[in-house]
This record gives C-alpha cells, structure tokens and sequence, in this order.
C-alpha cells in the first residue's frame, strides 16, 4: 500500500479513536439558547437566572445568589447526562464573582459533577474549587471535576451549579462554559483499538 494511503488511514483511525475517546454529554454549556432566565436544557431553582451581564464568551452566563430566606439554602441548576457503568466522566467550567456584587460571608459557589441511580441517589460526586469571599473577583477561575468509574446501579450523570447560603450574606456567583466528557469503559476503547488494527491489516493484504 502506498504510504500516502497508509498514512490517510492511520489519521482517520485516530481521529475515529478521538471522537469516540472523549463524548460531549451536555449542551448549551454557555446558556446561548434560551428564553429570559430560562436556560435552554437546563433545570434551574432559587435565585439562579441566565444573565447578559457578564459572560466568559456569547453574550449569556448563569447568575445565582442566596435566597435570603433566613436559613441555609441553596440556588442553583442543573443538567443531565447519560453514563453507563464503567464509563468515566470528567467536566469543566468557569466560575466568577464580580467586585460590584463580592461573594460574602460564608456563601460558596461550586460546581458539582454527580453519578446517580435510577431513585436519584447519589453513588458519587467530585466538587470543584470553591467561588468565596477569598476569591479573587472580576477573573474566570477554571473548575475542574475528574470522577472514575460509575459503579454497577448508575443510571446516568448531572453536572449541577450550586450557590449556598449559610445565612442571609450577599454577593453573586457566575457560571459559563461548562462542559462534560464521558469516556467509554477501556473494554470498549481496547475493542475499538483492535478493530482499527484488523481494518488496516485488511487493507494491506
Ligand atoms: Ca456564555
């Protein structure tokens, strides 16, 4: 076979092994779709809305803040995905607070990275760095959760924003540009390798 060919065929195995490494499981991760507060693909509750006031890239991002409701609450939002058993999930986003409106108090914001069965308990969780009174404000800080694994009894995934409030302080938390992975098992990583191999020695008989 003409190494040209060969070539050609070794770019499309990797990048058939790329695309199937790695799988975007959620969408409008940078809340571009939407209507008002509503997030298209999004669940939202407490004090979270899609805002045009600050945003890492489009014109929208999501904004939460206590409920003031006198006691520990929470805001926040959320997405599913689906994962199966021995799949791994990782995400990433970007969180900030603005000067005008500092984090306060004992109010943190996080993202959450979640595998949950079919009663929607959760089986595990990986938090992100904290968005709080110590962080630096008006900057996009990178979140990042790495989960392994989902054990036997998963029955899919969710990637929440959440905003708590311990008592009633003020300041605001913004999210943008969230994104999951979701890895296959490497049974099926180790399947798809061999078939590429057996494609390729086909091709060269
Ligand atoms: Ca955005």
């Amino acid at each position: 076979m003409a190494f040209n060919k060969v070539k050609k065929m070794l770019t499309i195995g990797l990048l058939v092994g790329a695309a199937v490494a790695s799988q975007a499981a959620i969408v409008n991760g940078s809340f571009e779709d939407g209507n008002g507060a509503d997030a298209a693909n999004w669940i939202r509750f407490g004090n979270t809305f899609r805002e045009d006031d600050a945003s890492r890239t489009g014109l929208h991002s999501m904004k939460m803040f206590g409920n003031f409701s006198g006691g520990f609450n929470v805001s926040g939002a959320f997405q599913n995905f689906s994962i199966l058993p021995g799949q791994s999930a990782t995400a990433k986003g970007y969180g900030m607070t603005l000067s005008g409106d500092k984090m306060s108090g004992g109010n943190w914001a996080l993202l959450k990275l979640i595998y949950r069965d079919a009663g929607d308990n959760d089986l595990a969780f990986s938090e992100s760095m904290f968005i709080n009174a110590n962080t630096t404000p008006d900057v996009w800080h990178e979140l990042t959760m790495s989960l392994g694994p989902a054990p036997a009894g998963t029955a899919k995934g969710s990637l929440f924003m959440l905003f708590l409030q311990p008592e009633s302080a003020g300041g605001s938390a913004f999210f943008d540009d969230l994104e999951v992975n979701v890895v296959p098992e490497p049974a099926t990583m180790t399947a798809l390798a061999i078939g590429v191999g057996c494609m390729l020695r086909k091709r060269r008989k």
